[in-house]
């Protein structure tokens, strides 16, 4: 394979860099420079140029010695010169450049001064405060570094599904612009759709792997490469998210990506069955003895399994293989599925937006109707409402419902459930409202007997309606209390209450196995926002994922129905 513009640039600017951390003469580290951007910016193949026998020393920048290094580099793919920098330098010294926010000069300074060659030289270093003395450094950069070194040497962490989301939709713009890309997917647990990723695996066909690696490893918000090649390579994102792209082959395209969709129990599932065929199934295609049989399509690879295509949110090994031979894959419920939100605030308590602000996104969202649940008195950190503020703020709501067309505006509260299970405002006031959501916001560490006395207490009350984020979880900051849930949906059940599936992203609580529990034992979940602004009914698509992670179907959800039959659900009908 012929040797790329971006790779020789790339040697170009690694000589410059270890040149200048080295203390050599600036001429000689601009002239690499220069001739790195020279040839990135050429619009030929500077190896054509070679292979034709072309003088290079015409090109702007280049003179002798510097086109006998493109020569070499072209037919090497390095030169002797990078080679014994290398040598000479720390190995080390590579991965402190790659940092975000240290350059050759920074990089130089830390080397010469404190003999840092290594990132956890350099974080020691940054951690005892002894960076800011330098040149090039204050104590505003030596944070930014000790929080970039912390992101990249905490591996094994994971990351918000979210988090993820926002990266990966620009690292898959950034990859659309390679040259002769065509699919591009990204699979692994963030297409099941799980609440946290711990990498990215993207995959895609293109007609060049070695440009699209390229063009991968170039990425701006990149913070290190792991490794470059013409099928895999790996680089970690500024933010410590780890990102595998394989480059595949068209005719190995779905039985690749039904590989790094996983789950892996799931795989050797679905393996296993074809085993029972004769089949061998890996991630090229699915073969009898030498001969590929299917594998382009995701669809091809199930039917070779005589299986119908699987949703990723299932794909777990949880009893979907059973489902899809049987014929009963369910029909999973989509954003499109909800009409309506039943859990909001506006700033009557800590929201951010006002009525008519959250009023009109949920109606561009394409929601039907709307309830506003503000936070109830005893939550005074939130500004919650006590009887008064909220026969007022209901008082408006009504108000604002007669005269904006469009979409149905419900009054509710989320109502603290109190530590004995009582609720935090009157019956009377309750009473007046639409739906009433409870939720604990206190006193997390009952032991679990009493923890679940008071939330089934408080089920018991014959106003409440929604029992919000059942567990209390907050994801990779907060365990969820101890509460024995299956019994709080049993007794749901017998109550005729409804508990929420919090869509927030640092939530989505229910989470998926406590789902498919309150759908077996015929509860309704309602998938709300609890947005608290107006931007925040965009998490609604994050509650829908976890919704299908636990089987859920339209019919299993409260707020698909329309605004009259949810009228009659509240109301026990
Ligand atoms: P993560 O990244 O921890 O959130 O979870 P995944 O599911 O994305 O796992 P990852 O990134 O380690 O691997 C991506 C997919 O590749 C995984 O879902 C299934 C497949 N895979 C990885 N290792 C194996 C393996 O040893 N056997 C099989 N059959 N599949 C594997
Ligand atoms: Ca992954
Ligand atoms: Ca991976």
């Amino acid at each position: 394979m012929a040797v790329r513009n971006e790779e020789v640039a790339a040697v170009f600017d690694e000589i410059a860099d270890l040149l200048e951390i080295r203390g050599d003469n600036p001429f000689r580290v601009r002239a690499y420079r220069n001739a790195a951007r020279t040839v990135r910016s050429l619009g030929r193949e500077v190896a054509d140029l070679v292979a034709a026998g072309e003088d290079l020393t015409r090109l702007p920048g280049i003179g002798q010695d510097l086109a006998g290094k493109i020569r070499e580099i072209v037919t090497t793919g390095t030169s002797a010169t990078l080679e014994a920098l290398r040598r000479e330098l720390p190995p080390g010294l590579g991965a402190l450049l790659r940092l975000p926010g240290l350059g050759p000069k920074r990089v130089a300074a830390l080397h010469h001064e404190l003999g840092i060659d290594s990132l956890e030289a350099l974080r020691r270093a940054a951690e005892a405060g002894r960076l800011r003395g330098l040149p090039g450094f204050g104590p505003k950069t030596e944070a930014r570094v000790l929080e970039a070194i912390r992101a990249r040497l905490d591996t094994g962490r994971r990351f918000l599904l979210a988090e993820a989301e926002g990266w990966a939709e620009a690292l898959v713009e950034h990859l659309r612009a390679a040259r002769g890309v065509n699919e591009i997917v990204v699979a692994g647990s963030f297409r099941r759709r799980r609440e946290t990723v711990g990498d990215l695996d993207i995959l895609c066909t293109a007609r060049d792997g070695a440009a699209v690696a390229a063009h991968f490893v170039g990425y701006e918000r990149a913070a290190e490469v792991l490794s470059q090649g013409t099928t895999r390579s790996t680089i970690v994102l500024q933010n410590g998210l780890q990102v595998d792209l394989r480059v595949v082959e068209e005719g190995s395209f779905g039985a690749a990506l039904h590989y790094f969709t996983g789950s892996k129990a799931h795989n050797i599932a679905v393996r296993r069955m074809g085993q029972q065929r004769g089949l061998k199934i890996n991630e090229y295609g699915v073969f009898r003895g030498a001969r590929r049989v299917a594998g382009s399509t995701e669809e091809s690879v199930f039917r070779a399994v005589g299986l119908p295509w699987i949703p990723p949110e299932l794909r777990e090994d949880r009893g979907e293989i059973e489902a899809a031979q049987a014929g009963s894959l369910p029909r999973l419920v989509r954003r499109e599925d909800l009409r309506g939100d039943l859990h909001c605030h506006t700033r009557a308590s800590d929201g951010r937006s006002t009525l008519e602000e959250m009023a009109e996104a949920a109606r561009a969202a394409g929601l039907e109707y709307l309830a506003f649940t503000e936070h109830s008195r005893s939550l005074r950190v939130a500004r919650g409402l006590d009887a008064a503020r909220l026969r007022a703020h209901v008082e408006a709501i009504r108000r604002l419902d007669e005269r904006l067309e469009g979409i149905a505006l419900l009054a509710g509260i989320e109502v603290e459930i109190l530590e004995d299970g009582s609720l935090d405002l009157p019956d009377d006031v309750l009473a007046e409202l639409d739906v009433v959501v409870g939720a604990v916001h206190s006193h997390f560490d009952l032991p679990r007997a009493r923890q679940t006395r008071r939330i089934l207490r408080a089920m018991d009350h014959p106003h409440f309606h929604i029992l919000a984020h059942p567990s209390g979880r907050l994801l990779l900051q907060r365990e969820p209390y101890d509460v024995d849930l299956a019994r709080v949906i049993r007794h749901a059940r017998e109550r005729g209450c409804f508990l929420e599936l919090n869509a927030n992203p640092d939530r989505l609580d229910l989470d998926d196995v406590h789902c498919r529990m309150a759908r077996d034992e015929g509860v309704l979940v309602a998938i709300c926002s609890d947005a608290h602004s107006s931007l925040g009914f965009a998490n609604l698509r994050y509650g829908v994922g976890q919704a299908r992670r636990g089987w859920l179907g339209p019919e299993h959800v409260l707020n698909t129905r329309p605004l009259e039959e949810l009228r009659r659900l509240l109301a026990g009908g």
